[in-house]
């Protein structure tokens, strides 16, 4: 992997981030540029955040405790989040987290900890660091754990009712090589955001999404896209820009007028579905007394009715593929709209033909589309979690603030377990979770919390113990995904920064202290895992008749090439023969009503799919109140909250500030001009945020990213102002329904004015404060 002209001037390593294959560049041990794999056809602009990421002044250097538990011990306190650290040794770190551990479970049992411990970490198989805490938790007899992801919480639990399934929706889903060759007319609900594609979960060596987008054009098929923003979407034929959370509204009135036209597919409908004649009944206003109709849906989401119908009549006059974004689930009611995206397709009659039917997350990560790998991949076993305890993993305040009471969850009623402590590797819960401030409350609560992270992330600083991690960039690993070609060797590129370790090794120390270190290691060390992960690995491939090189082999040729399942079409099977492939529902088939669903009772989830009004949304009362609808997508400029600090996503910043992008019309409204900062509030929170003028942008909409790290002006004040522009500080922590308690947070109303003050300075990245011992034990500062 040289560069064009082949030239080196200093060393490079072959390695594996989630936004792409790259060559790490190093020098004075520091990576000082990534290199794109040549072979990816269109590399995403992240790459360019890691130059600098190892020495980077946000590094965690060393392992430290946080003064208030070294002085008082484990208890709840509101001093995380601003109280001081003491530096400690590995030898003092190790034992004090031995001892804590076993006090909590003796005291309060396995489910007391909190090891759901959500986040993306880095790539890489052995590494991944949440398998890492879950296998470590596990020797100690288990955790109370989290189900589903921030991603996809409504359709985790929705789909498989629905069509049997969520996972295979993008691991299975039709290929851009079948969708360029037979696709007519795509219409995109929330676009095909070329910038998502950056991005896929435990890396990727390939974009194609963008030329495939061309491909299809050049045939001659079109693309029509629904979204608040312009450039979400590459190369569309027809843009709409409806008021945001209004897609189902929309999707009922293409219904309604496939339905009342006479346009929909009887027999599939008949032959592949069940539940159709209930939710007729709803969409043609039998039951309710409110037709769907086209004027219907323009009342709601500013779409002019005779486009719908003119849409309606082209979808079921050519070979139509209907997708929906992710973020379209991650709102109240997120549910509905891969429920009745399913619904519209189910009623053109395509699915399960060749660039017909449904897709979900084409434009949300880089896998939809792409082939999938017929292996397992090497995974590093987890054991098993005998505490029966679990969350949707977006109940993590509601649960901390309610231990005891009662939920509702997927038709059965749990319990919030009383949790004591709080163990996190490899995520940053004030970079996912809503409502921070109700958040900072929530995480006054426990004994302890515990926080592994190579960086002074905002979750980190809320910790009482810091593990200091290393980077990807400073251990070898293994990466591969599901859905990509390559098994790619990740090559160490730098050694330890500083005193960090391995998260591995941590684990392996703690667990030896515990007398459970044979039982997390089994005797290996990292690099033995690696060739014993790809051993087993190897024994699949071998079988399958793949190629399948020796451990050394392999690691100095950087890659193996595996075979992949070309040209998959979602559902193929199922639609040829519904009753040899039927789906994993209770019919077998596309329930369009769902009778479990509908005995469950839920007022915010019914039998079958139907609009629901939000509370943040244009239309309401709330908004006379807070009359801007805030997108909080994902950023651009990094994955995540990662890398904050890195090149690309400083580059976007406006005097320090996230960029919050606004159309001229209420720019002009509230006198703001491009550059300008702003204050963005509503009655949760506020941060500041730097202004981008935008006709792209509809008008009522602004769009501020997740990811810049939270940066209280006032640390004590779990309600300060955040002066970097998290939105998080201003989206509703409440679920998606009383269903899935998917994440809502894409959505929240807001007011935005200049800020008039000195600006604050941005120290997010800048360590706290950390006292240096004097006399062994004890915590003065020096
Ligand atoms: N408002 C709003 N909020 C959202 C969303 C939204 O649309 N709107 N989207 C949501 C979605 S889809 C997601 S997936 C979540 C993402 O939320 P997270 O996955 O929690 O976010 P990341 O910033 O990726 O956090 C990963 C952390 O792992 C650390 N890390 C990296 N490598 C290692 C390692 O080797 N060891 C250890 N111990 N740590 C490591 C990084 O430094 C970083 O702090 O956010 C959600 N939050
Ligand atoms: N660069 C980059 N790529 C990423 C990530 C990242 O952090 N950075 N994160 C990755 C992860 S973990 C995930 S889960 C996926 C998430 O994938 P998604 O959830 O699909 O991504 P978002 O960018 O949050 O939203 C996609 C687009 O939907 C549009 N949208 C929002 N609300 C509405 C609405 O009500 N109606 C319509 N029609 N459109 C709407 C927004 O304008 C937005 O740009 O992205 C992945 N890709
Ligand atoms: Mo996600």
């Amino acid at each position: 992997m040289n560069d064009a002209d082949g030239a080196r001037t200093a060393p490079r390593y072959q390695h594996m981030s989630h936004w792409g294959m790259f060559e790490a560049e190093v020098a004075d041990g520091d990576v000082v540029a990534a290199h794109p794999y040549t072979g990816d056809a269109n590399p995403s602009p992240v790459l360019g955040n890691i130059a600098g990421s190892v020495r980077s002044k946000a590094r965690i250097t060393g392992p430290v405790v946080r003064r208030g538990w070294l002085e008082n011990g484990p208890g709840p306190s509101s001093s995380r989040g601003s109280d001081e650290f003491v530096s400690v040794d590995w030898e003092e770190l190790t034992q004090r987290l031995a001892n804590e551990l076993r006090r909590v479970v003796d005291t309060h049992g396995n489910s007391a900890i909190y090891g759901g411990s959500y986040g993306w970490a880095s790539a890489g198989r052995f590494h991944h660091a949440q398998s890492q805490v879950h296998r470590f938790l596990n020797t100690l007899g288990g955790y109370t754990r989290s189900v589903h992801s921030y991603s996809l919480g409504a359709t985790g639990v929705i789909m498989p009712r629905v069509v049997g399934t969520h996972w295979k929706m993008f691991a299975r889903s039709t290929s851009w090589k079948i969708i360029a060759e037979h696709t007519d007319l795509m219409v995109c609900f929330g676009g095909v955001p070329l910038k998502n594609t950056g991005v896929n979960h435990g890396g990727t060596s390939d974009h194609p999404t963008r030329d495939a987008l061309d491909a299809l054009r050049r045939r001659g098929g079109s693309i029509v896209s629904f979204s608040p923003l312009h450039d979400d979407v590459h190369g569309a034929a027809e843009r709409h820009a409806p008021v945001p959370g209004t897609d189902v509204a929309i999707m009922l009135a293409l219904a309604y007028v496939l339905a009342t036209e006479d346009l929909h597919d009887t027999a599939f409908l008949g032959s592949h579905c069940v539940g159709y004649d209930r939710f007729e009944d709803y969409l043609l206003g039998r039951s309710d007394g409110v037709p769907k109709s086209p004027s219907w849906a323009e009342q709601i989401s500013g779409i002019a009715a005779a486009d719908l119908v003119a849409l309606a009549r082209r979808m079921a006059a050519g070979r139509t593929m209907v997708t929906v974004t992710w973020s379209l689930q991650r709102v109240r009611h997120g549910e509905q709209a891969p429920w009745m995206g399913v619904t519209l397709a189910a009623m053109l009659g395509q699915i399960g033909l060749p660039g017909g039917g449904f897709g979900h997350g084409y434009g949300s990560m880089n896998e939809p589309g792409l082939a999938p790998v017929p292996y397992p991949l090497p995974t590093l076993p987890q054991g098993l979690n005998p505490v029966r305890d679990f969350i949707p993993v977006a109940a993590i305040s509601d649960m901390l603030l309610n231990p005891g009471a009662p939920f509702d969850y997927d038709g059965q009623r749990l319990t919030y377990p009383d949790i004591k402590m709080l163990y996190w590797a490899g995520g940053n819960p004030f970079h996912h979770h809503q409502d921070i401030p109700r958040l900072r409350r929530a995480l006054a609560r426990p004994d302890t919390i515990v926080v592994h992270d190579p960086y002074w992330t905002p979750m980190a600083r809320h910790a009482d113990i810091v593990v200091p991690s290393t980077t990807s960039l400073e251990r070898a690993d293994l990466s591969c995904t599901r859905n990509d070609p390559l098994l790619v060797a990740m090559h160490a590129a730098v050694g330890p920064y500083a005193d960090a370790r391995d998260d591995y090794d941590t684990f392996a120390a703690v667990a030896r202290k515990l007398g459970v270190g044979e039982k997390f290691t089994e005797g290996r060390s990292s690099e033995q895992w690696l060739e014993h992960l790809y051993g087993q690995w190897r024994d699949f491939v071998r079988a399958d008749g793949g190629p399948a090189p020796s451990f050394d082999d392999f690691w100095t040729q950087g890659h193996v090439r595996m075979r992949t399942e070309d040209d998959l079409i979602l559902f193929g099977d199922f639609r040829t023969d519904p009753v040899k492939f039927p789906l994993a529902t209770p019919s077998g088939r596309i329930e369009i009503f769902s009778a479990d669903i509908d005995g469950f009772g839920y007022d915010d989830c019914a039998g079958h799919p139907r609009w629901y009004e939000p509370e943040e949304w244009l239309g309401g009362r709330r908004a006379r109140q807070f009359p801007l609808h805030l997108i909080a997508n994902q950023p651009r400029t990094r994955l995540h909250s990662q890398l904050d600090h890195g090149g690309t996503s400083q580059k976007s910043k406006i005097r320090g500030r996230e960029p919050l992008r606004i159309h001229p019309d209420d720019a002009a409204d509230r006198g703001l001009t491009a550059g300008d900062v702003v204050r963005v509030f509503n009655d949760r929170g506020a941060c500041l945020a730097g202004v981008v003028v935008d006709e792209g942008v509809r008008r009522g909409v602004v769009q501020l990213s997740t990811g810049a790290w939270y940066d209280p002006l006032d640390a004590t004040d779990p309600d300060s102002l955040c002066v970097h522009g998290n939105p998080n500080v201003l989206t509703p922590d409440v679920g998606t329904s009383s269903l899935a308690h998917g994440c809502t947070g894409q959505h929240v109303l807001v007011e935005i004015e200049r800020y008039e003050g000195a600006l604050p300075p941005i120290r997010a990245f800048d360590p706290p404060t950390i006292i240096r011992r004097s006399v062994p034990g004890s915590a003065r500062s020096n």
